[in-house]
């Protein structure tokens, strides 16, 4: 992201422009005038304990539930990112050939965004859940739909997905290290390829990732990913990130190697998310199992944040197995409980090696922003205060109207342009003294942010 000093539309308005602002920034800073604390003390929801660390904590949502208070209020108060379960997947967004329905697809993602949460969409190709039309095409016409598919649900959703799941599961299970046969495969092996070079034309502001199943351990089938993957970086293929589904059960147990293997993706320069995580079972076993994922994730730098597959055990795909965190009540489970610790735990392991130098603890922070409008743009100036202690680095969650988006940011590094926006510090003003602030700033197109802007420290 390009920094720079000086907004420079501040000095490119015209005088109608000018008045304008100043109408306009009387309105906006009244209501912005209050700093709003956030968050150290509220980590006690596992989207807030992840954000300390700057990850996400989200789940599956299915549209059919939204109506279930219960199911809502859950998934309100725990997460800060979402995944369709079903409602963007091609059987649904295209359910016959040029027919666009996005109807449950937008109730989730109106749900999330209004709620303040971020997207995952999920999933632009795969072998799986395709329309009847789709199943029985072959050769130039399927890859000529696979294109406009991506395209059309894509440009659709453009600037309200964080990251978009564009192939899902495309690699065989077993030792052969192959391409899983489908008709997609058959249309010949750049499929992925295109793929990901066409949904990046359509929505260049999202994450590209490759999904995929029993690749959470180094295995045949995640070494060909790796392979895959390290060739697309090689050739410049968007790639940005990699999913990591996490099924496990007694059969499927967490991999001993699953951390190494996170990072060794991550080594390729690409973030890493664990996507669809459940872990069938119950009580202490559970729970470890996942603490083990968890600690894993945050022990990676580049692993951006995990999703887990449902909010309650009745909600799962395989619901007798009472695989996540809330039970059919919405209660907390003891694997909510080990996740949340684990998430409180910190963002890396502690170091052991010296123990003079323990790991930095920052304190809390605050955030206000000052809006000035014009017509058709805006400029945001936004003030991070720490408190009584010193801030070792913070990112700032904002979300933004319907519409508007972000062209220029400066002092601070930003994710995505739209919807809901995290700016993180910029490596020179990561620390903030105690009792002390310092700002950022951006320039977008459209109408600023006047909701709280909320503050993680680290
Ligand atoms: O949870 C999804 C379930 O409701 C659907 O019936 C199923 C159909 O394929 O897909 C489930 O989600 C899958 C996800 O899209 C891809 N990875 C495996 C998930 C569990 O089967």
């Amino acid at each position: 992201m390009r920094q720079a000093s000086v907004p420079h539309g501040a000095t490119r308005r015209s005088p109608l422009r000018v008045a304008t602002t100043l109408i306009a920034t009387g309105v906006v800073a009244a209501a912005t005038a209050v700093a709003f604390a956030s968050a150290a003390d509220a980590a006690t929801t596992l989207g807030a304990s992840a954000a300390q660390s700057g990850r996400y904590f989200g789940t599956a949502i299915a549209a059919g539930k939204l109506g279930d208070s219960v199911y809502t209020t859950v998934a309100n108060r725990e997460f800060t990112m979402v995944t369709a379960e079903n409602e963007m997947k091609i059987d649904a967004t295209e359910p016959n050939q040029n027919q666009f329905t996005y109807t449950n697809g937008d109730r989730i993602a109106s749900w999330a965004t209004g709620n303040g949460k971020r997207l995952r969409g999920h999933t632009l190709a795969w072998h799986s859940q395709q329309p009847g039309w789709m199943q029985s095409m072959s050769g130039t016409a399927l890859r000529n739909a696979m294109i406009n598919h991506i395209t059309r649900v894509a440009t659709h959703y453009k600037g309200q997905i964080y990251a978009w799941d564009v192939v899902n599961e495309a690699f065989a299970d077993g030792n052969s290290g192959a391409r899983r046969d489908s008709n997609l495969q058959r249309t010949g092996n750049d499929w992925i390829e295109v793929a990901f070079r066409t949904a990046r034309a359509a929505d260049p502001g999202a994450k590209l990732c490759y999904n995929d199943y029993n690749t959470d351990g180094q295995n045949a089938k995640s070494n060909a990913v790796y392979a895959m993957v390290q060739d697309f970086r090689s050739r410049g293929v968007p790639i940005d990130c990699v999913g990591f589904q996490s099924h496990f059960n007694s059969q499927s147990p967490v991999p001993g190697d699953y951390q190494a293997n996170l990072q060794r993706f991550a080594d390729l320069g690409v973030d890493v998310q664990i996507t669809e995580l459940d872990i069938e079972g119950s009580g202490s076993a559970q729970a470890a199992s996942y603490s083990t994922v968890v600690k894993a994730c945050l022990a990676v730098s580049r692993c951006a944040g995990i999703t887990v597959w449902g909010v309650r055990d009745t909600d799962s795909w395989r619901a007798s197995a009472t695989p996540l965190l809330f039970d059919g009540n919405g209660n907390k489970k003891p694997a909510y409980t080990a996740t949340l610790d684990a998430l409180n735990g910190g963002p890396t392991n502690p170091p052991t090696s010296d123990p003079t130098t323990p790991p930095p603890t920052g304190g809390a922070c605050s955030a206000s922003t000052t809006l000035n409008q014009w017509t058709g743009g805006f400029t945001a100036t936004v003030r991070i205060s720490a408190g009584s202690a010193a801030v070792n680095g913070w990112a700032v969650t904002l979300t933004l109207p319907a519409g508007a988006s972000v062209t220029n940011t400066w002092n601070a590094v930003a994710g995505g342009g739209s919807g809901t926006v995290r700016f993180a510090n910029a490596s020179y003003n990561a620390r903030i003294p105690a009792g002390g602030s310092t700002e950022f700033g951006f320039q977008g197109t459209g109408t600023g942010p006047s909701a709280t802007p909320s503050c993680a420290a680290s």
